[in-house]
């Protein structure tokens, strides 16, 4: 009898539940947890090997439970002596979260972004995806810390992104953390006006996402599913399309099988979907909980490729944009070891040919190729070099992405 009353009693609750809130929420089955721990391992050891201090990699481990508090004590201290001057605005909201994720007091950090965000106005002709993620990051960090000075700042903001059509998975759902981190917290008092404003911001944003899930769960891509995650698990709005959570936690089990998931960055935006947790729950993390002991991981080692054949790739450089005499669309064969990074194919490039000169610059995603044959992304013009096989977008840098036996790379310099 018992069973049954506990049994109604879900049910009743279930349905509460749902109800009121939209919030679904999923997890990982134990038995897959050791892919989980695995990629866990394999972001943490990234930390002291890199000299490139990432904030988001400190959110994920605070939010997940650290493994290795070295690493974590490491890149705190790090983003501390970091200079608020060297970073943008996103950088500068990430930089925020990770040293509350570590329970330290950001200090002036905030006065500063909040002085940023003030002045803060999206380009004219439209920003797009790339407009929005920043901003979307600044208003998530500066809500966490003062919501109060915030909610003008957050009020321009939804009122810049309903003009946008379409801004893409990943800066949907940050902004969506954002917008429903400040409508969680709306004054008494003034509330009706708020409510409808970032009620109806969430409400397009959330339905444009759950319009991206896929039939294998992923959502958008590989890439921004962790994200969207978070966004579909947090907000008050019901999207248009119901979301489907283990199908998508069952989508993204499969893409880790698949190795997809090696750059550290990649593994910092999925983690926190995985251990059920999101960005908003950052102020809540409590220092000091972390694993005792280093689990004795099976590792999950992904496949070295052991064959010792190369590969043909025919890579192409083209820019059609810029300096009506520079234009140049030229292509070379090159011939690299089976399993290289495309990275390698770009080297011998220019190696074998002048012309095919590049550089890169670091970043949190990796090594992103910054110039070709001296013609360099600016983001004033937002112009930037894209890469692609055949005709399609990669959907990984350089540094990550294996080209296949007689793959067609282009790298076309474009505008966003
Ligand atoms: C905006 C954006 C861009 C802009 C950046 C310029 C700008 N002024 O904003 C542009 C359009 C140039 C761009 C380009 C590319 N991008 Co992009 N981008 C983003 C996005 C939406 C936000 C990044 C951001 O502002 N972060 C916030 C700030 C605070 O962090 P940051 O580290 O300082 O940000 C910098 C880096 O992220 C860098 N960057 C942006 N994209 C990429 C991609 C790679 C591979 C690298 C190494 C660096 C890099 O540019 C940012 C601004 O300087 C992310 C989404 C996400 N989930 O992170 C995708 C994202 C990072 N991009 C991605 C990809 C695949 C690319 C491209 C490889 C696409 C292509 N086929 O050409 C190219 C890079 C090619 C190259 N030349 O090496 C993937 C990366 C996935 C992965 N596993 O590597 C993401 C996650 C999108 C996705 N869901 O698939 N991108
Ligand atoms: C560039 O070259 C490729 C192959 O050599 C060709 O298919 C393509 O049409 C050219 N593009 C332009 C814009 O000239
Ligand atoms: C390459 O970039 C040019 C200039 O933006 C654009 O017109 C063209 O369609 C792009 N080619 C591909 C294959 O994306």
């Amino acid at each position: 009898m018992a069973w049954l009353t506990l049994y109604l009693l879900n049910v009743l609750w279930a349905v509460a539940g749902t109800s009121t809130r939209a919030q679904s929420s999923c997890s990982v089955p134990p038995e897959q947890q050791p892919w989980v721990d695995g990629l866990q391992k394999l972001m943490e050891r990234s930390v002291m090997r890199s000299d490139f201090p990432n904030p988001s990699i400190l959110i994920a481990m605070n939010l997940a439970g650290t493994y290795s508090p070295e690493a974590q004590k490491s890149l705190t201290n790090e983003l501390m002596s970091t200079d608020s001057a060297d970073l943008t605005n996103g950088q500068l909201a990430l930089t925020i979260m990770a040293l509350s994720s570590s329970c330290r007091d950001p200090g002036s950090r905030v006065p500063t972004l909040l002085k940023r965000m003030e002045n803060w106005t999206p380009s004219s002709q439209g920003d797009g995806a790339s407009g929005f993620y920043g901003p979307s990051l600044a208003i998530l960090a500066l809500c966490q810390k003062n919501s109060e000075a915030t909610l003008p700042i957050a009020v321009r903001f939804a009122k810049n992104l309903m003009r946008e059509s379409s801004i893409g998975v990943d800066t949907g759902a940050v902004a969506t953390l954002a917008l429903t981190c400040m409508y969680n917290r709306i004054p008494v008092g003034s509330e009706e006006d708020y409510r409808e404003l970032f009620g109806e911001t969430l409400k397009a944003l959330v339905d444009d996402i759950s319009l991206r899930v896929k039939a294998d769960g992923i959502i958008g891509d590989t890439y921004s599913t962790g994200l969207a995650m978070q966004a579909l698990s947090v907000t008050p709005e019901q999207p248009v399309k119901q979301w489907d959570c283990e199908k998508t936690m069952n989508g993204v089990l499969n893409e880790i099988k698949q190795g997809k998931f090696e750059n550290p960055m990649s593994i910092a935006q999925i983690l926190p979907s995985l251990k059920g947790k999101t960005y908003l729950d950052v102020p809540q993390v409590i220092c000091g909980a972390d694993h005792e002991v280093s689990p004795t991981l099976t590792d999950h080692p992904t496949p070295v490729p052991t064959s010792e054949s190369n590969i043909n790739v025919i890579y192409t450089i083209n820019n059609q944009l810029r300096g009506v005499d520079l234009l140049f669309n030229v292509t070379i064969e090159v011939r690299v070891k089976s399993g290289s990074v495309l990275l390698a194919v770009l080297e011998e490039a220019q190696r074998k040919n002048s012309m095919f000169k590049f550089e890169t610059k670091m970043t949190s995603w990796g090594p992103m190729v910054y110039s070709i044959n001296n013609i360099a992304e600016n983001a004033n013009q937002k112009t930037y070099w894209e890469l692609l096989s055949g005709k399609t977008p990669l959907e990984e840098g350089v540094a990550y992405y294996i080209p296949f036996n007689n793959e067609h790379i282009t790298a076309n310099f474009t505008q966003y």
